[in-house]
């Protein structure tokens, strides 16, 4: 049989459904590795699973052989990405399943990590398994968007978090934002956080704001520090501010004739200037880079504007809080003129949720 010819049956869907929440499991602890997930069954009876907890780490599909153990000579692998066929950190798992006897192995979509990109069901195939793709590939997908958009990109999925009162406003005209959202929104903050390879500010929330940029949970799941960074053209906040307290490392990226205080200890790159304002696109090719897989931006109108005008925006995480602030107060996004309708922009709504009085919104940006 031909993999472009499996059909996949509801057994088929409900095991990649299983190895797809497992995968999540490592949302906070696999950056910048993505997050892959394994069951390994016998029809209908599981025999094994496996996540990926850690770069670095034993990958999905050899967590799982360990758990099956003799069980999983003949049996079927459903995972999440294609098995590695490279000896990175950890040896290949194409060559683990072809050691471990299994007939059949599903995945959800290939790697397209240049020393992968086919090669794992490549090797799989001429060692006499059956080898089908595809099952649930846009759930596998949308799992590991950041990952692929390094890898594809070159850029790391970018998503602007704001908090807005019902009137749609972020922040008084003297600047003041806090508090707009509530306690149970901020609470959920700190997950979206957890799963960013970093946290995007400017210099002018440093000032106004005075964030942390850290996560902070109330109990003790795990997870990797973001790397916290500021957008400071003049680095006009060094030595200022929380975002330099705390166990996360903070990068400050500045503009080329900005010159570093001779004391200054924290990790800065210059880049070049563009309408008044740091090069946007390349501060995301240096954080991707740096492996960065997603940042989440949290900042102002000013910065938030400028990455929106500029098709940056990947997704819009949207707090909306059951209060007024008026008409001086500031907007969502700063810079967007639009004096015609046809000019206006649109967002596509992936989901709603409410949480305690705010209303939690997850947009897309529609691109031409
Ligand atoms: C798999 N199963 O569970 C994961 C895979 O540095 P390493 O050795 O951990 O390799 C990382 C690369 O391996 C990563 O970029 C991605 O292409 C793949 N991840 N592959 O077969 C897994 N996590
Ligand atoms: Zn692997």
């Amino acid at each position: 049989m031909t993999f472009d010819a499996m059909a996949f049956s509801a057994t088929d869907h409900a095991m990649m459904a299983q190895a797809l929440r497992l995968a999540e499991r490592g949302a906070y602890t696999t950056k910048p590795n993505p997050m892959v997930g394994c069951v390994i069954a016998h029809g209908d009876e599981v025999v094994g699973e496996g996540w990926h907890a850690i770069a670095g780490g034993p990958h999905a599909e050899v967590v799982a052989l360990q758990a099956a153990g003799d069980r999983a000579r003949g049996a079927t692998v459903y995972v999440t990405l294609e098995p590695c066929a490279h000896t990175g950190r950890t040896g290949p798992c194409a060559d683990a399943l072809i050691a471990a006897g299994v007939g059949r192995v599903i995945a959800a979509m290939r790697d397209p990590f240049p020393q992968v990109d086919g090669a794992g069901f490549e090797r799989l195939r001429a060692a006499g398994i059956v080898v089908g793709h595809g099952l649930m590939a846009a759930a596998a997908r949308r799992l590991n968007h950041g990952f692929l958009s390094r890898i594809e990109r070159r850029r790391p999925w970018v998503r602007v978090k704001l908090a807005m009162s019902l009137d749609g406003r972020t922040a008084l005209a003297n600047g003041d934002s806090k508090w707009i959202s509530g306690e149970a929104s901020r609470r959920d903050v700190m997950r979206w956080r957890a799963r960013a390879g970093a946290l995007l500010t400017g210099a002018g929330t440093v000032l106004a704001d005075d964030p942390q940029l850290t996560v902070r949970f109330d109990d003790d799941t795990p997870f990797v520090p973001p790397l916290r960074v500021v957008l400071d053209p003049g680095l006009a906040t060094v030595g200022r501010g929380h975002v330099r307290a705390g166990d996360a490392s903070t990068l400050y990226f500045h503009a080329p004739d900005a010159k570093p205080p001779r004391m200054f200890d924290a990790a800065h790159a210059a880049v070049g200037m563009r309408d008044g304002l740091l090069d946007l696109d390349a501060v995301l090719q240096a954080l991707a880079a740096r492996e960065i897989n997603e940042v989440q931006v949290e900042a102002g109108a000013t910065l938030a504007g400028a990455l929106l005008r500029a098709g940056l925006v990947d997704e819009v995480l949207l707090y909306v809080a059951p209060i007024l602030l008026g008409a001086e107060a500031r907007p969502l996004f700063d810079g967007l003129r639009i004096d015609d309708m046809a000019q206006r922009l649109h967002l596509r709504t992936v989901e709603t949720r409410h949480l305690g009085d705010d209303l939690r919104l997850l947009l897309r940006p529609e691109r031409e």
